[in-house]
């Protein structure tokens, strides 16, 4: 897969109060191309799974039941500089350290439900995206 590309998740907190809308078209502002895109719920095992390298963490347990609070929207997006620029439009992992006008100072609620994940490398942009996507599914 092309390395211009991030994998995205908004999450269940920014799905649950209605920011869908507003945050596609913050990343379509920003330049991002949506490549793929669906709604789905994580299961248990799912979750475990996709967060496995923070499962030694104190925050695993409550990360794993938040993401699988709700559904969510799994995206695949493409820009030039696609992870690095993702992760500067969505800002800090905590709102309240995120810069003005990025995603999460505007449609987070905390550290723990932070509105959007974004891959931290274009290895694991590949590795999210077809953990999300079948092959059928990625343009
Ligand atoms: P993600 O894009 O969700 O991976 O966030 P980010 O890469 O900015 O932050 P990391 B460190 O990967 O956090 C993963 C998830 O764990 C949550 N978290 C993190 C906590 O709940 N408490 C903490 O102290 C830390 C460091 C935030 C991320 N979220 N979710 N959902
Ligand atoms: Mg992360």
């Amino acid at each position: 897969m092309a390395l211009n590309r991030t994998f995205t998740m908004i999450k269940p907190d920014a799905v649950k109060k209605g920011y869908i809308g507003p945050i596609l078209n913050k990343i379509n502002v920003a330049g991002f191309k949506i490549v793929s895109m669906k709604m789905t719920q994580l299961s248990k095992r799912d979750a475990e799974l996709f967060y496995s390298i923070h499962k030694d963490r104190p925050f695993f347990n409550d990360l794993v039941a938040f993401i699988t609070s709700g559904p969510i929207v799994a995206a695949v997006l493409e820009k030039d500089n696609a992870v690095n620029d993702f992760r500067t439009l969505l800002g800090s992992t905590s709102p309240e350290e995120a810069a003005e006008g990025t995603i999460r100072k505007l449609f987070a609620t905390s550290v723990g439900e932070n509105a959007v994940h974004g891959s931290d490398s274009d290895e694991n942009s590949v590795i999210e995206t077809r953990f999300h996507f079948s092959d059928r599914e990625v343009f």
